[in-house]
């Protein structure tokens, strides 16, 4: 069946051929405990800093002087991380400073021991418009690292944005790197920080990133506002799983993940775990496990939900409360009613959700988290429990927390992310039609010249980063493993449409670096005969498009046999990462890209950054500190 599908899908690949520095503030003293804030910002001092014990725990030490100790007692105390709205939205823009060494270190977050990236790393909060310097070293033994800032435009810091073998090299063991970029004056929501080298996101090589909304006037009626960093987690290390999903032996199936974990918090039945597959395993009490709030509060609570997982995506319920999708992704305000559950957030996307408790009769609420089961058919893992459920307030006893979650009604109360729409109408309005189009074909193939290997193609070619990386090269020096439509740019930006098909039995979460983009057009076939594929230089698309109130996002689903049309202005330049965000698809190939360029800069001289290309000389070397 896989390979009938496999030789239909080269017709379709092969239909129509292709036509295709930053600054040093502060001094660079690693491994003290050092303001966060500088600048303006007058309340300060939260200092964080990751420190490279194998033996403290929390895995993040908070180090509190004068303000905020409700951050260690809140966070003692409950699952979400708390966010301090207040202190952001009617302060000026200033210029927030972070020092990071990252290590490895030994951890059982749902109860099995696992060599970890401490984690969830710090988060970062904002304000729209406030200057970001992390200083970066790199404390691991033996592997180069990146960061990447999901979701944020980086506008006029391509260089920033952390892409390995797009914008940077690795920064090597014993090594720093300097990331300095400034928030947009127009950007908040919800973003998230993580590692884009190899496969350590994950590990554990991630962590919050909230920019708030400056308040207009002086009144700002804030209420709660918590953070979920939410994923399935694996017990092997992902280097592990992305070889296993890339030998011929996995027959091209996804590694199914062995749980889930919430800021750093799982649950794990010890005695479910096989004997091919040995683990050091401490059983959890669920009475032990922190729940999802301290307290019930009449306040508005906002929790900002985001999938940092590599697989599975993710659909959300708390018994006892309604939930109500305000936001997608980087703060796209959605219309929408509260429901009793919402999902499938992919991997990368995010949700924010109000909260409003039930006056109702139960007694302990639960929050209840069911992993997606799309990409879980060919070796299943009897020891996985896709249906987990949690303490949603502190104080509750009830010993049945043992069993899995409620069986969940997708009825109408269920709230589909794919299907939410925009509660404003883009200004000035969406044209009919776009300047330019980028047409795609996304794709995992196990092709016999590669031993049947399973590997992601965009249309016809499976990346591999190159070194030196893009941007500190012309084009036409870039290898054959690369693929970056360029869209060029007049006195105007152009107006592009993506359209994305994705001919696989699996959808693709896919992200684009450094853009945001108006979903227009989602559709999925069902069954096993036909494709939605949609070529607009040869067909009518199978669904409308919206031009009304499309969403905008960063990340978004491509359904399975299935297609998505993005809506883009191209008006950020640069090299930017269009890619799968499954970590075994983009650790196969699944990795596009756009290049947009400024006018008459095909061959990309006049934005070549050599300071993405410093970092490259020490690859290899070991320490040239
Ligand atoms: C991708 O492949 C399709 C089908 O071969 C082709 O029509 C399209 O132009 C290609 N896209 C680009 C950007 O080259
Ligand atoms: C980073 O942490 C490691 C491991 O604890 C330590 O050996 C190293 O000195 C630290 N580096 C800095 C710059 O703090
Ligand atoms: C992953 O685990 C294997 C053992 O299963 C180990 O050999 C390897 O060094 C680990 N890799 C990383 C990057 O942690
Ligand atoms: C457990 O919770 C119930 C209902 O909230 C309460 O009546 C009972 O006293 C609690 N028991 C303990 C041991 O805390
Ligand atoms: C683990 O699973 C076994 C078998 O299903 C069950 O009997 C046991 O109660 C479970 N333990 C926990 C802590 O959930
Ligand atoms: C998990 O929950 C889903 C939705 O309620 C259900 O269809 C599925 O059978 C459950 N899976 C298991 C293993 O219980
Ligand atoms: C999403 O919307 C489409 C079209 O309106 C509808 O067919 C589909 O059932 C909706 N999905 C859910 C889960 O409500
Ligand atoms: C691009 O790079 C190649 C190889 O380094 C070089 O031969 C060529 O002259 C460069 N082109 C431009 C326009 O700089
Ligand atoms: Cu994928």
């Amino acid at each position: 069946m896989r390979d009938r599908d496999d030789e239909e899908d080269r017709g379709l690949l092969d239909e129509a051929g292709a036509k295709t520095s930053p600054q040093h503030e502060g001094d660079k003293g690693f491994g003290s405990v050092r303001g966060l804030f500088t600048g303006t910002a007058k309340w300060t001092t939260l200092a964080i800093l990751i420190l490279g014990s194998v033996l403290a725990l929390p895995l993040i030490a908070y180090v509190c002087r004068g303000r905020l100790p409700d951050v260690v007692s809140l966070g003692e105390k409950q699952l979400a991380i708390a966010l301090h709205p207040e202190q952001h939205t009617t302060r000026k823009a200033t210029t927030l400073t972070f020092n990071w060494n990252i290590t490895l270190g030994m951890r059982s977050p749902d109860g099995v021991e696992k060599q970890v990236y401490l984690f969830p790393g710090p988060t970062i909060e904002a304000r729209s418009g406030d200057r970001i310097i992390v200083n970066v070293f790199n404390g691991l033994e033996s592997e180069g690292i990146s960061l990447h800032w999901h979701g944020l435009r980086m506008r006029g810091r391509n260089n920033m944005d952390g892409a390995i073998g797009f914008t940077q090299c690795p920064i090597p063991t014993g090594g720093d790197f300097v990331y300095d970029f400034t928030i947009g004056a127009d950007e908040h929501g919800t973003f998230w920080w993580h590692s884009h080298n190899q496969v350590q996101r994950g590990d554990g090589l991630y962590g919050g990133l909230v920019v708030h909304q400056p308040a207009a006037g002086s009144s700002s009626t804030v209420g709660n506002d918590a953070l979920l960093l939410i994923g399935d987690w694996f017990h092997r290390n992902q280097t592990d799983v992305l070889h296993w999903y890339a030998d011929f032996g996995s027959l091209g199936n996804e590694p199914v993940p062995d749980s889930l974990v919430i800021n750093g918090q799982g649950r794990y039945n010890c005695s479910m775990a096989v004997p091919a597959r040995p683990v050091t395993c401490n059983q959890l009490q669920a009475s032990s496990l922190k729940p999802l709030l301290a307290a019930k509060s009449n306040a508005p609570t906002r929790l900002r939900l985001v999938n940092t997982g590599t697989v599975a995506g993710i659909t959300f319920m708390i018994d006892g409360a309604t939930l109500h999708p305000v936001a997608v992704d980087g703060a796209c305000s959605v219309g929408s009613q509260p429901g009793r559950s919402v999902g499938i957030l992919y991997p990368g996307e995010r949700v924010d959700v109000m909260i409003e408790w039930e006056a109702g009769d139960v007694q302990q609420p639960r929050l209840n988290i069911y992993l997606d089961d799309e990409n879980f058919g060919g070796f299943p893992n009897a020891a996985l429990n896709p249906n987990q459920t949690f303490y949603a307030l502190l104080g509750a006893n009830d010993t049945s927390i043992n069993e899995e979650a409620m069986l969940l009604q997708l009825g109408p109360e269920h709230r589909d992310i794919a299907n939410l729409t925009s509660s404003s109408t883009p200004t000035p309005a969406l044209p009919a039609k776009a300047q330019e189009t980028v047409l795609l074909y996304m794709k995992t193939q196990k092709l016999s010249r590669f031993e049947n290997r399973p590997l992601g193609f965009v249309n016809h070619t499976t990346w591999e980063a190159q070194i030196p990386p893009l941007l500190s090269l012309n084009r036409t020096s870039w290898d054959d493993h690369q693929f970056l439509p360029f869209i060029g740019s007049t006195s105007q930006p152009a107006t592009v449409d993506i359209i994305i098909n994705n001919l696989d039995d699996g959808s693709h979460p896919i992200h684009l670096h450094g853009n945001s983009f108006h979903v227009l057009s989602s559709y999925r076939a069902e069954g096993r005969d036909g494709w939605g594929s949609y070529n607009p230089y040869e067909s009518e698309p199978l669904s409308a498009f919206n031009l009304v109130n499309p969403v905008m996002r960063d990340t978004v689903s491509v359904p399975r046999r299935g297609y998505v049309v993005l809506r883009l202005m191209a008006d950020n330049p640069g090299l930017w990462m269009l890619h799968c965000h499954m970590l075994v698809h983009m650790g196969t190939g699944m990795v596009a890209g756009l290049h947009i360029g400024g006018p008459d800069d095909f061959d990309h001289v006049q934005g070549m950054d050599q300071s993405a290309a410093t970092l490259c000389k020490d690859v290899g070397s070991e320490s040239q500190r």
